[in-house]
């Protein structure tokens, strides 16, 4: 396409210079209608199949220069009343100057233009996120290389939560608590309790407490799935599942959220020891770095194996403030939010309540030994 234009400017700007120039020139009387006329393969003699039908592109597209530039339109009204000091054979000459530089303008928008809506309607075929036999390869290419605003065309949700309809976390002030941390402003701002559904936020990653299979199950898992659509689980079955403690990361398909990560929390239910706490802690430090290597600014955990998993949920909360306190302090500048996805009202109540030791309104440390 390039070279079509390229060869199509030489075409047109070797005869302006020398003889055809004259009677191209002399023809012009306004833009785009006596032009229409002159600039036949016949009289412009440019000697070629290709340039003969590059220049009528070009002639059918002069009246929408028109609409493009303010300048020839003036020149056009101003030859029409006979205005102007030059005369009428120079003034045409000029005009006609003008009018096909507009003709060639508008000529190298459209063409513009009909590339992108080539690439866009390329791009519309290649993401069809409601079946399973789609390749998910393109379609992922093809998702994250759009903006946020292009990608929400593919949301399977209407109702989606952008960040910044996300609250950051405000630590109540009294401070007599005795807190595990110091207090930081600044991490502050990165740290949000949201209650309800994690498939609904929009943000750069939200974290999936899978399987090790990574082909989908209940709870968190198969929300994330189902409102992924069937590629999630095509691109989950490529990554030959992921070991306790370990991550994997997907695109998110037709989730508000670009990218998905995959973590395999412990089972709890012989209860807890240090080889769970071990391996929970493993689940957020490996999400959040997976996170980070892969430039996810925004990451929302569920409660990892407190739930099928019978991980106590008031104790999972420790491994999981702890976690990300320690992350942030050491790679704050990596992530703009880290957000606690809660669904069960008692899981709120939980991290309102625990929430102040790993993020405190005053500096009353507690050792930590
Ligand atoms: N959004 C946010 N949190 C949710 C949602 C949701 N849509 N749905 C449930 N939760 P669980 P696990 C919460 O059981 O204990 C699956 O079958 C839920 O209230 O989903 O790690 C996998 O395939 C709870 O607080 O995950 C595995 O086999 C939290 O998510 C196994 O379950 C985790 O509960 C993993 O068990």
């Amino acid at each position: 396409m390039a070279l079509q234009t390229s060869a199509l400017f030489s075409y047109i700007r070797a005869p302006l210079r020398t003889g055809p120039l004259s009677r191209v020139c002399a023809g012009f009387q306004g833009a785009g209608v006596r032009f229409k006329h002159m600039l036949t393969p016949g009289t412009l003699q440019l000697g070629g199949n290709i340039a003969t039908t590059h220049v009528r592109g070009h002639i059918k597209a002069a009246p929408r220069a028109k609409e493009f530039s303010t300048t020839t339109t003036t020149a056009v009204r101003k030859s029409s009343q006979g205005n102007g000091s030059s005369s009428p054979r120079r003034c045409r000459g000029w005009l006609g100057k003008v009018a096909l530089r507009a003709a060639l303008g508008a000529s190298a928008v459209a063409l513009v233009q009909s590339l992108h809506t080539g690439v866009v309607t390329a791009m519309a075929r290649k993401v069809n996120l409601n079946s399973a036999e789609g390749d998910w390869k393109e379609t992922k290419d093809s998702l994250l290389s759009l903006s946020v605003k292009k990608r929400r065309q593919h949301y399977r949700t209407s109702n989606f939560v952008s960040l910044e309809d996300v609250l950051v976390w405000t630590p109540a002030g009294g401070g007599s608590e005795q807190t595990l941390y110091q207090r930081n402003e600044k991490l502050d701002q990165k740290i949000s309790l949201y209650s309800g559904d994690i498939t609904k936020l929009e943000v750069d990653a939200i974290v999936n407490a899978a399987k090790k299979t990574l082909l989908g199950g209940g709870g968190v898992d198969g929300a994330i799935h189902r409102a992924a659509g069937p590629l999630l689980r095509n691109e989950c079955a490529s990554l030959h599942g992921c070991e306790t403690g370990e991550a994997k990361i997907t695109c998110g398909y037709g989730l508000p959220a670009k990218y998905v990560i995959h973590t395999v929390g412990p089972i709890a239910q012989g209860g807890v020891g240090e080889e769970e706490k071990k391996a929970l802690r493993s689940c957020y430090k490996n999400s959040l770095t997976t996170a980070t290597e892969n430039a996810a600014r925004s990451v929302a955990f569920p409660c990892i194996s407190t739930g099928i998993y019978g991980y106590p949920p008031e104790q999972a909360v420790h491994e999981a403030l702890a976690t990300v306190r320690e992350y942030l302090d050491e790679h704050h500048d990596k992530l703009d939010r880290v957000i606690f996805c809660v669904f069960l009202p008692t899981d709120k109540e939980l991290y309102l309540q625990t929430l102040p030791l790993y993020f405190p309104a005053e500096a009353t440390v507690k050792s930590k030994l």
